[in-house]
């Protein structure tokens, strides 16, 4: 088989010649494919198959396990320019990249299947939809791309007719953490990935298409992909809102995209309704909105702390047809991770006995990949091709102390500061340190594929005539106790927040200025049925000023570090904070 595309025939056949598979296979995406692949997966043992009553059409893989979370020390972004890819990427000359990588490259299919995977990021009739072409020679990741990407003929179809593509090329080679390269050529449009078959290291649409090499097409092409979920709320006169909100890694995308309101809440007629949760590409629209699309088709997400109290619709969606990664299993077959409150391990995450000496029994960073159809909140919006209106956008991240549990930008510049001085602490998402707290501007640390001075600037120029932009919000839904323990409970109360929001959106809230932006009064929330310590919201609603004056002048020296390309505007606006403060 080949297609209608002279180039993509050509890259083809090229890459066969370098990479020398046994045999050449064109995904068409349908479901008897998806039946021998995963017959294949299971002979092979890439694939186990789980408790058929309990989870029918379920498997588990177990990755290697030196192979388990994004690399960011292996994530290169290779400009002509070394300072377009600024001092937030790993660079390498472009020639030098290809270079070492094709010699990874060379042969390393003899005796593997060839799979040509064609996918399209957002729906297939969407003008904002891009599409690409990963080639792998690993089945899970063909597997994974047909939940997480329309994949197979109608991207075909469509990246014939558009004539253009994302290049993608991957293979799992030996899985030696030494021989192991993600690579990214934007001016190229050209990914190249070698040595990782795992998540956000293989699966190319995801990370390596629809955040670096997307942003970099969209700051030329005047538009945003941001590491974003964005999730419907339905108030109790039927409108619905649209919220994007960017956490980084593990600091609750999923959770928030898909919550269930809290009691009183759902008595009235609240409703939430899940368009994504990991990724989110926005444009203005003609009527000076932003309008956002999810340009992925499932959910890649964390494991470990979803169970019944803090997120039952995923639960709901993982009971069938679900590729599980790196969870333990119970002695039933059944899959199991810290954080599900019931049933028990028997084997952990690398197959062996559980032991709790050995540490968790599900890898911390374990995933489920799973269609977004699967979802009960899933709404019917995220097939527009023209995307939702966004209301609000949301900033957050894990910070356990100083950030203030809401507050609401002064303008746009103010957000986009906002967004730009984020910090987190680190998690099992990428190989390295836990817990260590670094700046994420806008949770795209690891995914902005150029100079984060240029990104900002690329913020700002959305404040136009006529636009009429999202209001900006930050959150912190983990805020902690001297013992330990958060102070906010989360999860599905984090909708009284988001009421908060879409209430100050609407100029229908109270709030008091502060030198940090608009923070609600007490009894600006909706806590109703919630038994908060009246000194812990205290807490999680206060401006701590010496604390905050220490942090903006690191937000200073942070942006400093992006000159000569950080925008001025952008410096103004810290500089102000600081000298509020002082
Ligand atoms: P990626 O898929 O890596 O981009 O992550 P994500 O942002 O989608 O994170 P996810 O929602 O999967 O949450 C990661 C972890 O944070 C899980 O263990 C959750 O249980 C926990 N978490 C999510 N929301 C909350 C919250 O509101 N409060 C607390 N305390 N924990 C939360
Ligand atoms: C993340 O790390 O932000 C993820 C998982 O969503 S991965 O696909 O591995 O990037
Ligand atoms: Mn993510």
């Amino acid at each position: 088989m080949s297609s209608q595309l002279p180039e993509l025939n050509a890259w083809v056949d090229q890459v066969a010649a370098l990479t020398r598979p046994e045999r050449i296979h064109w995904c068409d995406g349908s479901d008897a494919e998806e039946q021998a692949l995963t017959a294949l997966m299971r002979e092979r043992g890439d694939l186990l198959a789980l408790n058929p009553d309990s989870h029918p059409g379920c498997h588990l893989h177990r990755s290697d396990p030196e192979d388990v979370a994004r690399v960011e020390h292996l994530t290169f972004v290779c400009t002509r320019r070394r300072e377009d890819a600024g001092p937030n990427n790993h660079w390498l000359a472009p020639d030098e990249a290809h270079a070492r990588i094709d010699a990874l490259f060379d042969g390393c299919m003899a005796g593997r299947t060839l799979y040509v995977v064609p996918y399209c990021m957002g729906p297939i009739d969407s003008p904002l939809a891009r599409c690409g072409v990963e080639i792998t020679d690993s089945p899970y990741v063909v597997a994974n791309m047909r939940k997480m990407t329309r994949m197979g003929d109608a991207a075909l179809r469509r990246i014939e007719r558009d004539g253009g593509f994302v290049r993608g090329l991957h293979s799992t080679g030996e899985l030696d953490p030494g021989r192991r390269f993600i690579m990214h050529f934007p001016e190229e449009l050209t990914i190249k990935s070698y040595g990782s078959g795992y998540g956000g290291n293989a699966l190319l649409g995801k990370k390596c298409h629809a955040l670096r090499i997307a942003s970099w097409q969209a700051r030329q092409e005047g538009w945003l992909a941001e590491h974003m979920l964005i999730v419907g709320i339905e108030r109790p006169d039927g409108q619905t809102r649209y919220i994007a909100a960017a956490f980084p890694s593990a600091c609750g995308k999923t959770n928030l995209a898909m919550l269930i309101p809290p009691e009183a809440y759902r008595e009235r007629g609240w409703k939430v309704w899940t368009v994504g949760d990991d990724i989110c590409w926005m444009q203005r629209g003609s009527d000076g909105r932003l309008w956002a699309i999810n340009p992925e088709a499932g959910f890649f997400g964390v494991a470990p702390g979803t169970g019944p109290s803090t997120n039952p619709n995923a639960l709901a969606m993982l009971d069938r047809d679900a590729i599980f990664t790196n969870v333990a299993m119970t002695a039933d077959g059944q899959p199991w991770w810290e954080g599900l409150e019931e049933g028990a391990p028997a084997l952990d995450w690398q197959g062996r006995a559980y032991d709790p000496g050995n540490g968790p029994a599900a890898h911390p960073n374990a995933r489920f990949t799973v269609s977004m159809r699967n979802c009960p909140s899933y709404t019917a919006a995220a097939e527009h091709p023209h995307g939702v209106p966004i209301s609000a956008i949301v900033f957050g991240g894990r910070r356990r102390s100083l950030v203030p549990l809401v507050t609401q930008a002064r303008d746009w510049s103010h957000g986009v500061l906002m967004g730009a001085a984020m910090a987190s602490e680190t998690t099992a998402a990428a190989t390295g340190q836990v817990g260590v707290v670094r700046r994420d501007p806008m949770a795209m640390k690891p995914f902005c594929g150029y100079h984060f001075g240029d990104y900002w600037a690329h913020w700002l120029s959305f404040d136009t005539e006529g636009a009429r932009l999202p209001a900006v919000f930050q959150v912190n839904w983990f805020r902690r106790a001297e013992d330990g323990r958060f102070l906010w409970p989360g999860f599905g109360d984090n909708l009284r927040v988001l009421e908060w929001i879409l209430r100050r959106c609407d100029d229908d809230a109270g709030a008091r200025q502060t030198p940090i932006g608009l923070l609600p009064n007490a009894d600006d929330l909706n806590l109703d049925g919630l038994a908060l310590d009246p000194a812990d919201l205290d807490a999680l609603l206060a401006v701590d000023a010496d604390g905050w004056r220490v942090e903006s002048q690191a937000v200073l020296a942070h942006l400093e570090e992006y000159a000569p390309r950080v925008p001025a505007e952008l410096l103004a606006q810290a500089r102000r904070l600081a000298e509020t403060l002082s």
